[in-house]
């Protein structure tokens, strides 16, 4: 079944939304996998935003998602990575259609609430570089024969 990595940032935690984020995946019908609030490593998180190096916006990004501590996910089910782009919205909230996390949650790109891979190769990498294998919990959930 396909995996995504999702990850409440800095400023979702600081605003109690970590409870309402998992709550909207849930609902949804994906699956927990993994989950664990942590300090992101200053080494992680340049590794993490590697392809956002050369861009001016870089080092404000690396202090951010640094700047406290975040919620880190792993979420399965059919076509999760693309949904879950979809239930975030687009990059600036601004631009985020109400009803997405973006658009309901917040109101500037460098404050954005949440992370999502935005591909199956960006998925493996990113739960790679967070997750060890023995973290992800694989279960049976009844739920899911009236979901899939
Ligand atoms: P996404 O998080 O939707 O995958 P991205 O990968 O293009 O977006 O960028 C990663 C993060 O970098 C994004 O969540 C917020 C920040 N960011 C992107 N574009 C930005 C910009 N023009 N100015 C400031 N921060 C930006
Ligand atoms: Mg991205």
């Amino acid at each position: 079944m396909e995996k995504t990595f999702l990850m409440v940032k800095p400023d979702g935690v600081q605003r109690n939304l970590i409870g309402e984020i998992v709550s909207r995946f849930e609902k949804k019908g994906f699956q927990l996998v993994g989950g664990k609030l942590m300090s992101i490593p200053q080494a992680l998180a340049e590794e993490h935003y590697g392809e956002h190096k050369e861009r001016p916006f870089f080092g404000e990004l690396v202090d951010f998602i640094t700047s406290g501590p975040v919620f880190a996910m792993v979420w399965e089910g059919e076509n999760v990575i693309a949904t879950a782009r979809q239930m975030m919205g687009t990059t600036n909230p601004k631009d985020a259609a109400p009803g997405t996390i973006r658009g309901d949650f917040g109101v500037t790109v460098g404050k954005n609430i949440i992370h999502g891979s935005d591909s199956p190769a960006s998925a493996e990498r990113e739960i790679g570089l967070f997750f060890k294998e023995e973290e992800l919990v694989e279960y049976a959930k009844l739920m899911n024969e009236w979901i899939n």
